[in-house]
């Protein structure tokens, strides 16, 4: 170890495992987001409590900021280390370590990945029913950090709902169990609920207490193709009026385009403006029949399949789930917002209009889950276009948003978190005494700063590493 502070924690924590060649700093210092260039100092690997707790206290000493990381597939660059800091990856924690049958809870250790924790639940004959499209990379830890949704928050709300307990090592190295896994606890502040969504900056996520519940006894896939997004609502407010709807996603044909041209096949033989991928529980198909028809008969629907067998229910959710991926070679920049789910069609028609009005060159492609007022906005890079003009320019798009957010109450990141991506627009959604007070509270769990600076908000001027 040349670097002497590296030198130094590994007298410290002989045992932990660090990696400093180029090509692990490239890997562990980036997440989805490519836009930074990764330069940490160096990979930690902790394997205990103790370990994080030794890195946390090393990294006071020596004026180190930490980036914990878990799967790295934010996409608001919470988990990139560009600017000489450690990176504290929880992969080697990433074990279950008990299951409390009386309690339905799962203790797991951070580092492991969500579709792991949905098997391990299983095994005990329950769900842990938190689910998106990288349930296979990302970690437990990570959505703690953001919060993170998904496609059933329409039924079972989001992961701050199934954190029973967790524990922290908090920036200043204390080891902080928190809420114990208990279902009533009226005894003061909530801490447990301040550290999700708190983006790493409060501490290091090691372990959490996971609820789980009984799984659906069947469910219905359907695909519904729908000539307005009017309609679409209507559709939404009339399915989950009679049936329990696990999930009400929706994107728009030229989403539906990116993902035919990545290698899926068109559902339909005509192209429709919207779409929506609904899941409802129940095991006859039947349901699903007699629900497309009474929506056929009303005209909110002009077309449909619904899945025959597990392989074709896959095979549509293929085509909501497939949309980042098939995106994913325009560069996007993503947007994540959410309003209130009354607001949707208003703030999706003012700003469709918007954005076509200042940014006719762009391609917009709009996808998200409706159930929860969620909608993603991916603009697409000109194949032209400089990749820092277009940067610079999808800042002012967010702005616009950010705005246009402001004026219908919505927020700047509904599950993707704030990062440094949208950094510069956390004002639309939340007020400066707000701010204040989340800086307060993140010196008092952090009073040096090294909790991944500068994501969330700007790092205060002494801070540990510049930005
Ligand atoms: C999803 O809902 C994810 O598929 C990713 O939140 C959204 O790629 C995106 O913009
Ligand atoms: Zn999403």
């Amino acid at each position: 170890m040349s670097d002497p502070r590296l030198a130094e924690l590994s007298r410290l924590l002989p045992a932990l495992a660090l990696k400093t060649e180029s090509a692990d700093l490239a890997f562990y210092g980036r997440d989805w987001t490519r836009r930074w260039t990764p330069a940490p100092l160096a990979i930690a690997l902790p394997s205990s409590i103790e370990e994080v707790q030794g890195i946390v206290r090393w990294a006071n000493a020596q004026r180190v900021a930490l980036v914990p990381s878990g799967g790295r597939t934010g996409l608001s660059g919470g988990a990139v280390a560009a600017n000489g800091e450690l990176v504290v990856s929880l992969e080697r924690m990433n074990r279950v370590l008990g299951f409390h049958s009386a309690d339905r809870l799962l203790t797991v250790q951070a580092g492991m990945a969500l579709e792991a924790v949905h098997q391990a639940a299983l095994g005990h004959g329950l769900i842990y029913p938190v689910d998106f499209a990288s349930r296979g990379s990302c970690s437990i830890g990570g959505n703690i950090a953001t919060n993170a949704g998904g496609i059933r928050v329409v039924r079972y709300g989001n992961t701050r709902d199934w954190i029973a307990g967790l524990t922290l090592v908090t920036g200043s190295g204390d080891v902080l169990e928190l809420n114990r896994g208990l279902v009533k606890n009226s005894s003061g502040y909530d801490l447990r609920q301040l550290v999700i969504g708190a983006e790493g900056t409060l501490g290091i996520v090691v372990e959490a207490q996971l609820r789980l519940t009984d799984p659906p006894p069947a469910s219905q896939v359907m695909l519904l193709a729908l000539p307005s997004f009017e309609a679409l609502m209507q559709v939404f407010e009339r399915l989950r009026a009679r049936l329990t709807l696990s999930a009400f996603e929706f994107f728009t044909d030229r989403a539906l385009h990116h993902v035919a041209a990545h290698g899926a096949q068109r559902p339909f033989a005509e192209d429709y403006p919207y779409y929506v991928v609904t899941e409802f529980d129940g095991d006859s198909p039947d349901a699903a029949l007699e629900a497309f028809g009474t929506l056929l008969e009303a005209e909110l629907v002009v077309d449909g399949v619904i899945a025959q067998s597990q392989a074709q229910a896959a095979a549509l959710w293929h085509l909501r789930e497939g949309i980042t991926e098939a995106l994913a070679r325009h560069l996007p920049y993503k947007n994540d917002v959410s309003v209130r789910i009354g607001a949707m069609p208003r703030f999706l028609a003012e700003t469709q209009v918007l954005l076509g009005r200042e940014y006719p060159h762009f391609e917009v492609v709009w996808f998200g889950h409706i159930g929860d007022g969620n909608l993603h906005i991916n603009v697409l890079k000109p194949e032209a276009m400089e990749n820092a003009d277009f940067v610079h320019e999808c800042g002012r798009v967010t702005a616009l948003l950010a705005q246009s957010l402001q004026n219908h109450g919505g927020s700047i990141s509904a599950e993707h978190g704030i990062g440094l991506v949208k950094k510069p627009y956390l004002s639309s959604t939340r007020s400066a005494a707000e701010v204040a007070l989340m800086r307060g509270i993140r010196r008092a769990f952090d009073p040096a700063g090294i909790m991944n600076p500068h994501k969330l908000f700007d790092a205060d001027a002494d801070a540990v590493v510049p930005a």
